[in-house]
């Protein structure tokens, strides 16, 4: 049985969104976002750095949620989607999931930390400012790739699953402007699937 180690509001959202899509089977384990939770020796085990997503596989564990993503994918679903390496939109593919975690979430992150995670004299607005335009500038490229396709690959893939997930957290930050009408309604195609809304609703 597949367990994940969750807390809402996080990346663990992407892999409840993608067994919900597949129909898999899975146990979830609860943790509030605070360090309580997972900054706690158990969860510190299960991840060095006390973070979500961590995925337990019976004897196995994962973190890392692309990880997590090609691993369910490859032990459990038989590839289910991501195209086949000889498919025309494989280099594609591999290129937007990475790009989430790579160009995306960098300046999420810190968007995050200065606006959300830090008190509120501690906060940097430079900091702040910097990271809204490196993530305007880092969307442009997926709002220009969503032109004309309903997806990232035309298909739903796994990518959306990654990519999709950071540009719904860019929108909810207030950061996808109406100058890019392609991934505006991109996040709304995502956020009407059925399976991410049950991601979204988990608490
Ligand atoms: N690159 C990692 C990032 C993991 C990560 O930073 N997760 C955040 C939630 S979205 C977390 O656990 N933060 C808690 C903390 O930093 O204390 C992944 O994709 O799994």
């Amino acid at each position: 049985m597949l367990t994940l180690h969750f807390a809402p509001n996080s990346r663990a959202g992407r892999i409840v969104w993608l067994l919900e899509e597949l129909g898999l089977p899975y146990d979830i384990n609860k943790m509030a976002f605070h360090p309580q939770d997972l900054k706690s020796d158990a969860h510190r085990a299960r991840h060095p750095l006390g973070r979500v997503p961590v995925l337990d596989d019976g004897e196995i564990r994962i973190f890392e949620s692309g990880a997590i993503v090609e691993y369910v994918l490859a032990r459990h679903k038989n590839g289910g989607l991501r195209p086949g390496q000889d498919d025309a939109m494989f280099p594609e593919y591999l290129q937007w999931f990475h790009y989430c975690e790579g160009m995306v979430m960098p300046p999420v992150n810190t968007i995050v930390v200065q606006t959300v995670l830090l008190p509120p004299d501690r906060r940097d607005e430079t900091a702040l400012g910097q990271a809204k335009r490196l993530l305007g500038k880092a969307l442009e490229p997926v709002n220009e790739a969503l032109a004309g396709r309903d997806y990232l690959i035309g298909d739903f893939s796994a990518a959306d699953v990654m990519l999709g997930h950071a540009c719904f957290m860019s929108n909810r930050l207030g950061c996808v402007s109406d100058a890019m009408p392609h991934l505006k309604a991109y996040v709304e195609r995502v956020e009407n699937r059925p399976a991410f809304k049950t991601a979204i609703e988990m608490q």
